[in-house]
């Protein structure tokens, strides 16, 4: 019975029939921890017991749930699952491999926030990809560095970005798989629009790769470093893995939440913690196309819960909720609307949390006094995942984040090292459980180094970089400045002036250089990053004219939407007659902000 059972999936990686779904889901879970039962009790595990399990095998369980609700429709996992294996096929046939295992080959994702991004990712994690997302925002330029430096053979992309998808993908001769717009609500679905997206027969054995997933690639993230231009993350299905059960366990996800998604879906926070986790415990994701704020609020606010499960879980970029509480201020001035609002999220959502960027207090205060909800600070980082975290339970201390996460080693430490040779001298050593902190290190501060099965694998292509980046003995480098002060850790700051946080994006002033330097009338320019209450930091061009030219702020981001994101473009422009670099032909960027944005006296 077990063998014939097992055949309707033979080696997946959980062993399912989808034709069935539930079905023989129950009698499998029990088989298999049966299995597991007796075999932790023998000491040896099998690998088909060891696999790590997916985000999408794991839909399984969930069937009818709700997992999706977007501006399109209602997606139960069922739907997901059938989209992503129809769409899995088209992927296997685009690429030509016979055996169904595509074997690592770079997916880059092009979707809006909407079920259809969940669809893409799914469905090239089934045949073995790797997925690239790409950035909405992005002008032609940036994907094209992005698809090619990933060495995508394949763009995915929604029939909304043909415009702009389809001259890059000529460009450089990469595919192009055109997905029709989800629909589940009218009959015009994907079924309708384009049948052979959608699967009903059983999972065949070529539809999952069914080997050990947990050193395969997964996911390649762009982010921005110090030098060059953006780096390609790489995590395996493994790192992801850790990634996700680390964040379920603490934060207490459950198949009853409903989160309100509203963060791009080519960085961590909106991929990891605010989709994938959801999704692996059969929560509901309801996702707005993009951050809205009056949108946000009709929805933190919902009543009529017929159709749309009632929200109660939260995460934003601290932008996110200074635009919350400036929107707040302007249209809800009546006391009884006040209370209503306050009274509504005390009883309805139990977790906020903020991170991508630090927490400025006075945003932390205002929103524990319009929602009674003090806010879960937590630090993460595009290599590294979520590292540190204050409770969901107990007390969080106001501008700090927290302890390490279970998992996470981490070390504070001054000095210089790369993987080839090793300066450092360790001021603090901390996990879950403690930190021990040098004698006569007390309070110092220095920079943050992580360890642990959430640690990325490479940066892609990318061997040098890759090695400075961690020490010898194996720990990543951050580059940000850390404490570790009352039992918990405080973030200081980056140590590099040239990586400028604003709205949450990472972005590297160096990169906004090069860009700014290919305008005509522009003769040199310094890129610094001012302290801005609403975006945290905001990114100012200081620049030297060529003689005889004029530029203004609006004509110079008029000329940069071509080329740059638009949270990247300068929000302030100041003309001076000469950069001052000194004999080095270096410009000193502290000196240089001081100058122009002297903090506040104290
Ligand atoms: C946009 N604008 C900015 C800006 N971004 N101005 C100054 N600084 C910025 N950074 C301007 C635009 O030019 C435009 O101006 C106007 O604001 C509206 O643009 P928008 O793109 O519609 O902005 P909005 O939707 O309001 O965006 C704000 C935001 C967005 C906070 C929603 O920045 C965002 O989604 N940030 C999240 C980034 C994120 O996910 N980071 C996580 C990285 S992972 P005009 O004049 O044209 O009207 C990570 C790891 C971890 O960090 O720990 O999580
Ligand atoms: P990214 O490279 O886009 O993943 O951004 C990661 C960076 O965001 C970190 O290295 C930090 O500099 C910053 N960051 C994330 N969370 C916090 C936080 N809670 N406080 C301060 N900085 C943060």
């Amino acid at each position: 019975m077990l063998s014939s059972f097992l055949r309707c999936t033979p080696g997946s990686a959980f062993p399912y029939c989808v034709h069935c779904w539930g079905q023989h889901t129950l009698l499998a879970v029990r088989i298999v921890q049966t299995l597991k039962g007796l075999r932790r009790n023998q000491g040896t595990a099998t690998s088909s017991f060891t696999r790590t399990e997916q985000v999408f095998t794991r839909a399984a369980n969930f069937t009818d749930r709700l997992a999706i609700v977007d501006d399109n429709g209602c997606y139960t996992y069922r739907d997901l699952h059938r989209h992503s294996l129809g769409l899995s096929r088209k992927i296997h046939s685009a690429l030509g491999c016979s055996d169904g295992d595509i074997k690592e080959q770079r997916i880059s994702i092009l979707c809006p926030n909407d079920a259809s991004y969940v669809v893409a990712q799914w469905a090239s994690w089934m045949c073995g990809g790797v997925t690239v997302p790409l950035c909405r925002k992005h002008p032609a330029p940036e994907l094209e560095y992005v698809v090619q430096d990933s060495q995508s053979t394949l763009i995915i992309a929604e029939e909304d970005y043909k415009e702009l998808v389809t001259p890059v993908a000529d460009r450089l001769g990469v595919q192009c798989l055109l997905l029709p717009r989800l629909c589940q609500s009218q009959e015009s679905s994907l079924d309708t629009v384009q049948p052979e997206l959608c699967a009903d027969g059983p999972a065949a054995d070529a539809d999952y790769v069914a080997k050990d997933w947990r050193a395969r690639g997964a996911m390649i993230l762009y982010t921005s470093g110090t030098t060059g231009r953006p780096k390609g993350v790489l995590t395996t299905h493994g790192i992801l893995h850790s990634q996700v059960t680390c964040l379920v366990k603490e934060w207490e996800w459950s198949r009853d939440d409903v989160i309100l998604h509203v963060l791009p879906l080519h960085h961590l926070h909106g991929i990891l913690n605010k989709l994938m986790c959801p999704l692996w415990v059969g929560a509901t994701c309801v996702m707005l196309p993009e951050f809205d704020a009056q949108r946000v609020w009709e929805n933190l606010l919902r009543t009529d819960c017929t159709k749309v499960p009632r929200v109660n879980v939260f995460m934003a970029v601290p932008t996110i909720y200074a635009k919350l509480i400036e929107y707040h201020t302007k249209h809800f001035t009546q006391s009884h609307v006040k209370d209503f609002i306050y009274g509504v999220c005390q009883s309805n959502i139990r977790l906020m949390v903020s991170g991508s960027a630090a927490l400025p207090q006075p945003i932390l205060e205002k929103w524990k006094q319009i929602t009674g909800h003090s806010l879960l600070e937590r630090y993460g980082m595009t290599e590294i995942g979520m590292a540190l975290s204050n409770p969901v339970r107990g007390f969080r201390v106001p501008g700090a984040v927290g302890t390490p996460l279970p998992g996470v080693e981490v070390r504070i430490a001054i000095g210089n090292s790369t993987r080839n040779h090793s300066s450092y001298t360790v001021i603090a050593e901390g996990n879950s459980r403690e930190t021990k902190v040098r004698p006569g290190m007390e309070g110092k501060e220095g920079e943050l180094l992580v360890k642990g099965p959430s640690v990325f694998q490479e940066y892609w292509n990318r061997k040098k970089e890759t090695n400075e980046s961690f020490t010898p003995d194996g720990w990543f480098k951050t580059g940000d400045t850390v404490v570790y002060r009352d039992g918990v850790y405080w973030i200081l700051g980056r140590t590099s002036v040239d990586i400028i946080k604003s709205g949450g994006y990472k972005i590297s002033a160096l990169d906004i250089e090069r860009h700014l330097l290919g305008h005509p009338d522009i003769a040199d320019v310094a890129v610094i990053g001012a302290a801005d209450v609403t975006w945290g930091q905001k990114v100012v061009a200081v620049v030297q004219l060529r003689e005889g030219c004029s530029l203004s702020l609006k004509e110079l981001k008029e000329w940069g939407r071509e080329h740059m994101a638009v949270y990247s473009l300068p929000s302030e422009l100041v003309l001076v007659e000469e950069i001052p670099r000194n004999q080095m032909g270096k410009v000193n960027k502290k000196d240089l902000l001081r100058h122009f944005y002297p903090p506040p006296p104290k």
